[in-house]
């Protein structure tokens, strides 16, 4: 059990559920305070005035809708649905870019170079942040402003730190439909930093078209530690930090991981996944890198697969939510609740079978119209 006051878990979790059961618990509103305390913190606008500013490429207005987006009030979950529901038709036309490795390989020092660099060519590039331990740490180690002081102030970028609180599933929900409202604001390539941890990139790979992963040199000592279920999600590896005395090395480090490449299966069919390097603080290499991408695009647009990739990763995305919505319905049902307690004090005492049981819970639920 998480105990902490704002992501404790409710009574009617199952005893071994992980932290997909977390909810923030809010504190309760007195109600004789003044509305002052009561107060969301964020201004409403007018649905139609949100929609005609990021179709315009306002940033304020796109900034507001993400915080409408992020917000856990049903009023904002209602208008931030409608706004996503008129944005959907005018998004879709950009690359996702996936961007992952460990705290310190230089993710959001890349992202400062790569996202300058790109604006330099023509594009609008923006950057958001998966952050799976954004609850504990409250405030976000991606998405760092910090590191990206060019592209931070440049009009045509527009930066977005991980939303904090929440849990991992929470936090990707917001990302993807800040990705929506981001495309129909015109960015053209979508730049999404986490951190290599846990379930992480497999959501951030659930959600984007190309997927990166970032290594330094001596990583090759130890080789065996990079996860080969990573390596089998990434498009592109890239050694940073190839600077200083530490090309040779980086280069070294570049030749291994290539090599172990050879033996894993790749992430996209008909592409295969190569190792490259750069420096983020010179930007040598960071060309190369947009080139491969771009081939990557070329490939997959004329295969089919781009869209393809797409489409399935929006459905899995619904099945998965609607999985989600329905347990959440059924176990905060007081009847199943409390047949639940029944079933499972029958069986720690062995009186019933447990396929029985279940069966029982089942038949105890409300019967599904015909
Ligand atoms: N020498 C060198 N240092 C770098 C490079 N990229 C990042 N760093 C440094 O590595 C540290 C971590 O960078 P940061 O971008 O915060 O890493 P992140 O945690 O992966 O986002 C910082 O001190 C950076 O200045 C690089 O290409 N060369
Ligand atoms: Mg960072």
């Amino acid at each position: 059990m998480i105990d902490r006051p704002d992501t404790r878990k409710p009574e009617w979790t199952p005893p071994d559920a992980g932290a997909e059961f977390a909810s923030r618990v809010v504190s309760g509103v007195n109600p004789g305070a003044s509305p002052k305390t009561v107060k969301s913190g964020i201004s409403s606008v007018d649905t139609g005035v949100l929609v005609a500013g990021i179709l315009a490429g306002n940033r304020t207005m796109l900034a507001r809708a993400i915080t409408i987006i992020e917000s856990n009030s049903l009023k904002h979950f209602e208008q931030g649905q409608e706004l996503i529901r008129q944005l959907l038709p005018r998004s879709g036309k950009s690359i996702r870019i996936g961007i992952t490795g460990t705290p310190g390989v230089g993710k959001s020092t890349f992202i400062e170079a790569f996202g300058t660099w790109l604006i330099s060519k023509g594009f609008k590039v923006a950057v958001l942040a998966v952050d799976p331990s954004s609850t504990l740490s409250r405030g976000s180690i991606l998405g760092d402003k910090t590191r990206m002081e060019k592209l931070s102030v440049d009009p045509r970028s527009f930066i977005r730190p991980s939303p904090s609180g929440g849990v991992l599933g929470g936090v990707a929900r917001k990302t993807r439909e800040t990705i929506i409202l981001c495309e129909a604001a015109g960015y053209d390539v979508i730049l999404i930093e986490t951190v290599g941890v846990g379930q992480s990139e497999t959501t951030v790979r659930s959600m984007v078209d190309f997927f990166l992963l970032m290594q330094i040199a001596g990583a090759g000592d130890e080789l065996q530690g990079i996860k080969k279920g990573i390596m089998e999600l990434a498009d592109l590896v890239v050694v940073n930090k190839a600077d200083g005395d530490n090309v040779s090395r980086a280069e070294l480090t570049r030749a291994e991981l290539k090599n172990a490449l050879h033996y894993i299966r790749h992430a996209t069919p008909g592409w295969t996944t190569t190792a490259l390097s750069c420096s983020a603080l010179s930007s040598a290499g960071i060309p190369e890198i947009w080139t491969q991408i771009s081939k990557f695009s070329t490939l997959t647009q004329s295969s089919g697969y781009f869209e393809e990739r797409r489409h399935a990763q929006t459905s899995q995305w619904f099945e998965a939510l609607l999985n989600e919505a329905l347990l959440a319905r059924y176990y905060s049902d007081q009847n199943f609740i409390t047949e639940l307690k029944h079933a499972r004090e029958a069986i720690s005492k062995g009186e019933v079978p447990v396929v029985m049981a279940v069966s029982r819970i089942l038949d105890s639920l409300k019967p599904c119209p015909d």
